[in-house]
C-alpha cells in the first residue's frame, strides 16, 4: 500500500468486496462556497451517496498524506480553516511535504480516487478551457488529467464562467467521451442548455457502466465526462448568469488576477454577486450529481461482479 494514501477503513473495506465507492473533491468545500453551507452540504452529499447504497470517499490533503475518505471532523475543519491550499495535480507534492492542509481539484481528486482504486467520483462544475484562452493559455489541469486517468467524472456540465465550445472541442482532442444523461443538450452548470449539443447520450445508469466497462476493458484510458443537468426547479436562467459573469470576468482583468487564482476568483465573485439563488441551485445540483453517481458506481460494481 503506498505510504502516502490513508484511506477510511470503511472505502478500503467497500473496495476490497467489489461494493460501490463515489469520491467527492474538497475544493467545493473550501474554495467553492461560503462557511457553513459548504460543511453542511459536504455532508449531505456524503448522505446521499449512502442513501444510494454507495460508500462515499471525500479526498483532501493533511498531515503529509492524501485521505480518501474523511471524517465529520475532517470535514468540518476543512470547511472552517483559511488557509487551505487549492491542489491541482502539480501541486500534490509540494503540499504532502510541506505538511499544508489541501483541498483537492477535480484533476487532483480524480488522481487520488485512481490510485485508491475508485472508478466513479462526483462533482459539480469541472475545470475548462477559459474564455480568451487563445492569448492566456488558461487551460485547467482538469482536462489533460480526464484525457489519461481512468475515473468516470459526474459533473453538471461546464460552468460558463468557462469557453463551453472550446472546452467541448478539447475534449473531444483528447478523446474524452462527454455523455449526457437523459437530453440533447450539453447542460451549463447552473442552465440545463448552453447552446450546444451534447457528443453523447444515454439515459440510464446501467447504460453507463456498460460505457465505462467497455472502455476500460479495451485499454481506452482516461475518463468519461458524465454531464447530468441541473433539476429544471433550481435552473437559474443562463441570460441572468451572463450578466455578472462579464463582470466577473472584467474585475478580474482590472485586478490583474492569475494563474489558479482566476478560477476562484470567479466563482466567488459569481456567488457574492448572485446571493442565495446560485448557492442554492449549487447545493441542489450537486446533490442531485450525488444520487446518479450512486447509481452509476451501483451499476459498474455489477458489471464488474459478472466477470
Ligand atoms: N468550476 C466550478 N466549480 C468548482 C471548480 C470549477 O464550477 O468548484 C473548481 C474545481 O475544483 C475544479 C477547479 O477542479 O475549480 C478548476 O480550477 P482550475 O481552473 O484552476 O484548474
Ligand atoms: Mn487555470
Amino acid at each position: 500500500m503506498n505510504s502516502f494514501l490513508e484511506i477510511h477503513p470503511q472505502v478500503q473495506l467497500a473496495l476490497q468486496e467489489g461494493r460501490p465507492v463515489v469520491a467527492l473533491e474538497s475544493t467545493i468545500i473550501s474554495h467553492g462556497m461560503p462557511y457553513p453551507q459548504n460543511v453542511e452540504t459536504a455532508l449531505a452529499v456524503e448522505e446521499v451517496v449512502r442513501d444510494g447504497g454507495a460508500v462515499p470517499a471525500t479526498i483532501a490533503i493533511m498531515n503529509g498524506k492524501c485521505y480518501v475518505g474523511l471524517t465529520a471532523e475532517q470535514v468540518e475543519l476543512f470547511g472552517k480553516a483559511r488557509d487551505v491550499w487549492k491542489v491541482s495535480l502539480r501541486d500534490i507534492p509540494y503540499v504532502l511535504t510541506q505538511n499544508k492542509a489541501g483541498a483537492t481539484t477535480v484533476a487532483a481528486t480524480m488522481r487520488i480516487a485512481s490510485m485508491a482504486g475508485i472508478a466513479v467520483f462526483v462533482t459539480g462544475g469541472i475545470g475548462g478551457v477559459h474564455r480568451g484562452a487563445e492569448n492566456s493559455m488558461d487551460i485547467s489541469a482538469d482536462l489533460t488529467e480526464m484525457a489519461q486517468t481512468s475515473v468516470a467524472v459526474v459533473s453538471a456540465g461546464v460552468k460558463s464562467i468557462l469557453d463551453i465550445g472550446l472546452t467541448l472541442e478539447y475534449l473531444e482532442t483528447k478523446g474524452i467521451p462527454v455523455v449526457t444523461m437523459g437530453q440533447d443538450a450539453f447542460p451549463s452548470f447552473y442552465s440545463r442548455e448552453s447552446g450546444y449539443e451534447t457528443p453523447l447520450r444515454l439515459d440510464t445508469a446501467a447504460a453507463v457502466a456498460a460505457l465505462l466497462h467497455s472502455k476500460w476493458q479495451l485499454g481506452l484510458e482516461g475518463a468519461v465526462l458524465i454531464a447530468n443537468p441541473v433539476p429544471a426547479q433550481y435552473e437559474v436562467p443562463a441570460s441572468q448568469m451572463e450578466a455578472h459573469i462579464q463582470q466577473a470576468l472584467q474585475a478580474a482583468a482590472q485586478q490583474q488576477v492569475k494563474g489558479k487564482e482566476v478560477t476562484p476568483f470567479l466563482l466567488q465573485y459569481i456567488a457574492a454577486h448572485t446571493k442565495g439563488e446560485s448557492l442554492a441551485a449549487n447545493i441542489a445540483l450537486i446533490k442531485h450529481n450525488a444520487r446518479t453517481g450512486a447509481e452509476i458506481a451501483k451499476a459498474y460494481a455489477a458489471v464488474k461482479k459478472l466477470i
